[in-house]
């Protein structure tokens, strides 16, 4: 059953359900944190993708799956990093932020508190795709360093245009604004293709691959996660709002064009801020991204 939906279920047909779901949520009434927490649920439990089900494996053979939740309105945010049997990362990342007094929690502590928190568990080999293994032998058979999966094709105006099969699925996130005027981000990833047991990426670093602040932006990242840790992407978008006099489009496209370019980070990130504007810069070739809104108010759901 799982492969023929793999085959049937579109990309495309994915996302816009998604965002969809994103819209009717916050149409009527859901918080931005609900709103990111519903869209990046349902990304992970979609096998298109890498995060959750679907998620890239290690070096080993496994999966190690990292997420992340801020709310832009209190500053309060959760995440999860290397869990290996939580079903939701991002819902455990939100337990996380909600149920406890910690922001970061990692491997089986992270599966104790989830577990004291009535989360659900799956056998680590839920995560598991064909499409996913053989990218990983690939990877393996090649050498390769640990690969991206989210460059390819150029996107068309319209959206997305197809990308090349190896590099079609990847890290998933949202963006929201809600009706009371909030922000709110999350992120979840397998991490990538081929990484090192214990490796951790920017996906559940506050400040580096998630963040958000009603003042400046949230902000969702998706890329070479050990080059955004390095320039603090997230946050940084968020610091030249606050500090430098930029504006949204201005600060994400600086941090994505400039800073990571740098040190040849490659990957991209959606952000929004609570005006509405929206900014969606990548340096790779595609990046498939959406943008929903409700109405003619500027409400906004942007999920990855
Ligand atoms: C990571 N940023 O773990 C993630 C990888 C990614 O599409 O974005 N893959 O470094």
């Amino acid at each position: 059953a799982a492969m023929s939906a793999e085959t049937e279920v579109t990309y495309h047909a994915a996302l816009r359900a998604v965002l969809e779901a994103g819209q009717a949520a916050l149409a009527s009434g859901a918080t931005a944190v609900e709103a990111v927490t519903l869209a990046v649920g349902m990304l992970e439990d979609c096998p298109l993708f890498n995060a959750g089900h679907g998620a890239v494996f290690t070096h080993a053979e496994t999966h190690e799956l990292d997420a992340a939740v801020m709310d832009g309105a209190t500053r309060q945010a959760g995440a999860v990093a290397c869990v290996t049997t939580l079903r939701s990362p991002v819902r455990a990342a939100r337990a996380v932020m909600e149920h406890s007094e910690h922001v970061l929690f990692v491997g089986e502590g992270a599966e104790a508190f989830g577990r004291a928190q009535g989360l659900e568990f799956v056998d680590p080999s839920y995560f598991s795709t064909d499409a996913r293994r053989e990218q990983l032998h690939r990877a393996l058979a090649t050498n390769a360093a640990p690969m991206l999966d989210h460059d390819g094709a150029a996107a068309v105006a319209a959206g997305n245009a197809p990308l090349a099969e190896d590099r079609k699925f990847g890290t998933v996130g949202a963006v929201a604004l809600d009706a009371h005027g909030h922000i709110a981000a999350a992120t979840s990833t397998g991490g990538m293709t081929n990484k090192q047991a214990g490796r951790v990426g920017d996906s559940p670093l506050i400040g580096a691959g998630t963040y958000a602040d009603d003042r400046t932006a949230a902000v969702s990242c998706t890329g070479s996660g050990e080059m955004f840790i390095r320039v603090a992407a997230a946050y940084d978008v968020c610091a030249r709002m606050a500090y430098a006099g930029q504006t949204l489009a201005q600060a994400a496209e600086h941090v994505v064009m400039e800073s990571l370019m740098e040190i040849d980070g490659r990957g991209g990130l959606i952000a929004v801020d609570r005006e509405g504007n929206v900014s969606l810069p990548f340096n790779t070739e595609g990046m498939y991204r959406g943008v929903a809104y409700v109405g003619d108010t500027p409400q906004t759901a942007i999920f990855r």
